[in-house]
């Protein structure tokens, strides 16, 4: 396979509701589409860096500045056997894992369709279709949050994980538990709190959650093993966890017993695998996380979400949770019983609506041999 092609855009989309987390709160999603072309076909992938470096210290910047100057130029126009002989090129970048994930998510696309498989089969996925669930953000209020989660039940999402902060965390978890007493419930904190919080993060464990997620430093592992042994809920570490070494430290330490996977943030479906992998061989289950992907990136989070140990439901709901109207065809939707199916075509399974994908680029820059 000679990649002869590439194109990065900024993409800018509206969300159909503003989405707030601890972070902040965003109104649009700002990514970066990587297309390669290769033998008369062409592999697309999603690169979810945000503009600002608050959930990642990558930003759309940095990530445009790794991909042009370093990773594009280390495999256009080289010839290549297999997809590990192209990511191979680019191993000796460190960090930067969302650009890197980016470009290996592209060329997953193109090598699966230049295999006749789709992108699921290529990365050895065993399921037709993938349980999820939906991420909410902070509400004006715990009312507003109860009638937002009703919603989404009636959607059909059987799992729901809302977002908490510092003043807005058990008064929420409670107006929800005691409207929905069963419902599979998460909570996702993106680093809000500190063991000064223990007391607090303690009143949790009456609510029957199913797990919550990165309470502590988005870099830390060694607090998260400290707060473990003082909650019985589990915790579930997303923003702390790079790298197979840090899965590995977080189990070896107790840290969490569940782990958020997602290709971004750990550097692409390679890295991604040898969690899953390792948490496999652990007993220990992974879900697929999101970054509010467009469908792009949503077709290969559930490519990589139908490997065998992605246990719990992921954070992949439909299109129209996130976007009026998808830059893909057919959008993305859920079954009555909160799965999505896995695309069966080839590669990423959809195809690409391009007068859409050029009415949501902002800017885009192609690179030949
Ligand atoms: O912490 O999981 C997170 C979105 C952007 C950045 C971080 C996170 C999220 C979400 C939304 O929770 C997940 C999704 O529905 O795509
Ligand atoms: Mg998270």
């Amino acid at each position: 396979m000679i990649v002869n092609r590439i194109e990065l855009r900024h993409t800018k989309m509206e969300l159909v509701s503003p989405f707030e987390t601890s972070l902040g709160v965003e109104l649009y999603e700002e990514h970066i589409l990587v297309r390669v072309d290769g033998e008369g076909m062409s592999g697309w992938g999603e690169c979810v860096v945000e503009p600002t470096p608050s959930y990642s210290y990558e930003t759309l910047q940095t990530a445009w500045h790794i991909l042009r100057d370093f990773l594009v130029p280390s495999v256009l126009g080289k010839n290549f056997e297999t997809i590990h002989d192209a990511l191979a090129q680019y191993a000796w970048v460190r960090g930067h894992r969302m650009a890197r994930a980016g470009l290996e998510a592209a060329l997953s696309d193109l090598f699966a369709k230049a295999n006749g498989q789709s992108l699921s089969a290529f990365l050895g996925g065993t399921r037709k279709r993938v349980p999820v669930g939906v991420s909410v953000g902070l509400q004006s209020s715990s009312a507003q949050l109860v009638k937002t989660v009703e919603e989404y039940l009636r959607d059909g999402y059987q799992r729901i994980k809302i977002k908490i902060a510092p003043g807005r965390d058990i008064d929420l978890v409670s107006a929800i538990r005691k409207e929905f007493p069963d419902i599979q419930l998460q909570v996702d904190a993106n680093s809000a709190y500190t063991l000064n919080d223990v007391a607090m993060l303690k009143k949790l464990d009456d609510f029957g959650l199913q797990l919550n997620e990165q309470p502590l430093g988005y870099d830390d592992i060694y607090d998260h093993s400290i707060l473990a042994r003082q909650i019985t809920t589990p915790i579930c570490l997303d923003e702390s966890i790079y790298t197979l070494s840090d899965a590995r430290a977080a189990l070896e330490l107790g840290s969490c017993s569940i782990i958020n996977i997602k290709p971004g943030r750990v550097g692409g479906y390679t890295e991604s695998k040898k969690i899953h992998d390792f948490c496999m061989s652990k007993n220990i289950p992974v879900w697929h996380g999101g970054m509010d992907e467009s469908g792009i990136g949503r077709a290969g989070n559930i490519a990589l979400a139908s490997l065998p140990n992605f246990i719990l439901p992921g954070d992949i709901s439909a299109s129209r949770r996130y976007y009026k109207e998808d830059i893909v065809d057919p959008a993305f939707e859920i079954d009555s019983d909160s799965m999505m199916p896995v695309p069966t075509g080839l590669g990423i399974g959809v195809e690409i609506l391009m007068e859409r994908l050029e009415r949501v680029t902002v800017s885009k820059e192609e690179f030949k041999r």
